[in-house]
């Protein structure tokens, strides 16, 4: 049993850690590309498997909890309140190997290690593979995380159906879970939960160094925008008598990315669906119906860019007589860190020789939800051309395992303690 010692980076098992995120690809893998692991899907279950059987061979006590997140624990000596670590093991559509999956393995890795090298921490020490936080298949985003935190809507398992009407609550019955007692899942035990994920932006990639510890996470506004005009004969009518909503709604799409533009970096605003009716070639649209995800990690700045969102729809729609409906679908502000935590991982940075980068995140995670239950941290690995939510998202391995050492230097720092 090695001696406990401040300075050192802790070892770990680095062919073990890169093999098991290779192994994880394979969940969910996609035959042009990519990987699709969508929540409570068969290939969700394969990836719950194998992690659980990772956190079973580590001699970790695992327990699926009642919305199927997965936990793996180490009874601390003296317990008290938990510190934990993890991320969600869904993915994006065509996602890559590491988003959700980096903070997974990682966390598995860094535990197990830690276990090996200094046995039975002081504290409580889990680590957790998080259900869902995409939002891929049900409209839910974070169904994980903000059932750990407390902030599941009521009726919500019932309420919300995947794109083939399969309610939340039949697909949790489907894996052997009861949306009845989705609510038991809260945690009210937890000290600190730190999440590794890889950047997903160009930031240390472009900038340095090669990690970064997240001070805060931008806020996040995703808008439908609904346009009306009227369907008409593509042959028969003139241009000029036509209201044509999908070209209203190309315009709105056009102002909305030149707002963010406007306001400047990190503004950004994106358009990522849209839909015509009737959709059909000989048709001129007469309805379209768009989505906004807008953010910024300053509460007025994002207020603003709302606003302006808002008000040029309105100003489109009536310049070319057509009607709009903004709706609100989900509003999530910024979300600040917690300093302590951000602290550790700063100093388990510096056992690495390096002094991180101190930055926000443009994108979503866990971890905004989880400030409701723990002391939230987070540290990023550099993505190779800044590209995630895509089948090229990748790290280069030194940073993969860079990262993972340095998260089990911190946990050992907070779990650890003599
Ligand atoms: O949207 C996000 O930022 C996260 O990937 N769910
Ligand atoms: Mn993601
Ligand atoms: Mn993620």
């Amino acid at each position: 049993m090695s001696a406990i010692t401040t300075r050192e980076l802790v070892e770990i098992d680095e062919r073990r850690l890169l093999r098991r995120l290779d192994d994880l690809a394979q969940r969910g893998a996609l035959p042009q590309g990519g990987i699709y692991r969508p929540l409570y899907s068969p290939q969700w279950t394969s990836a719950m498997e194998l992690v659980a059987t990772w956190m079973k061979d580590a001699g970790l006590l695992v327990r699926r909890d009642p919305v199927g997140n997965m936990w793996g624990r180490i009874e601390g000596s003296r317990g008290g309140r938990v510190i934990a670590t993890g991320s969600h093991i869904d993915t994006v559509r065509g996602g890559g190997a590491l988003d959700g999956a980096l903070g997974v393995v990682a966390g598995i890795e860094a535990v197990s290690s830690l276990w090996q090298r200094f046995g039975r921490s002081t504290r409580i020490l889990e680590c957790v593979a998080i259900c869902e936080e995409e939002g891929s298949r049900f409209n839910t985003n974070f169904w994980g995380a903000r059932a750990i935190a407390d902030r599941l809507e009521p009726g919500e398992a019932d309420r919300v159906r995947d794109a083939d009407g399969v309610s939340l609550g039949d697909a949790m019955r489907g894996v052997g879970l009861d949306p009845a007692a989705a609510a038991t899942a809260v945690r009210r035990d937890l000290d600190v939960f730190v999440e590794l994920h890889v950047e997903q932006g160009p930031i240390l990639e472009d900038h340095g160094p090669r990690l970064g510890v997240v001070t805060t996470i931008a806020g996040t506004a995703h808008l439908e925008i609904t346009v009306r005009g009227q369907p008409d004969h593509a042959g028969a009518m003139a241009m000029d008598r036509r209201r044509d909503a999908f070209l209203g709604a190309s315009a709105m799409a056009l102002g909305i990315a030149e707002a963010a533009v406007r306001m400047g970096h990190p503004a950004v605003a994106t358009v990522g669906t849209i839909v015509v009716e009737p959709s059909q070639v000989n048709v001129v649209p007469g309805l379209a119906k768009f989505t906004v995800d807008t953010r910024h990690p300053d509460p007025a700045r994002r207020g603003e860019l709302i606003t302006q969102i808002g008000d040029l729809s309105k100003k489109i729609a009536s310049e070319r007589n057509l009607g709009v409906e903004i709706k609100t679908l989900r509003d999530r502000p910024p979300v600040n860190l917690s300093p302590r935590v951000g602290d550790v991982l700063r100093r388990a940075a510096v056992t690495a020789g390096i002094e991180p980068r101190e930055m926000t995140s443009g994108a979503g995670h866990d971890a905004q939800v989880l400030t409701a239950a723990a002391n939230a941290g987070m540290l990023f690995v550099p993505s190779i051309g800044g590209r995630s939510h895509c089948p090229e998202e990748a790290t280069a391995a030194e940073d993969v395992v860079l990262g993972t050492r340095v998260l089990a230097t911190a946990l050992r720092e907070l779990a650890y303690q003599t």
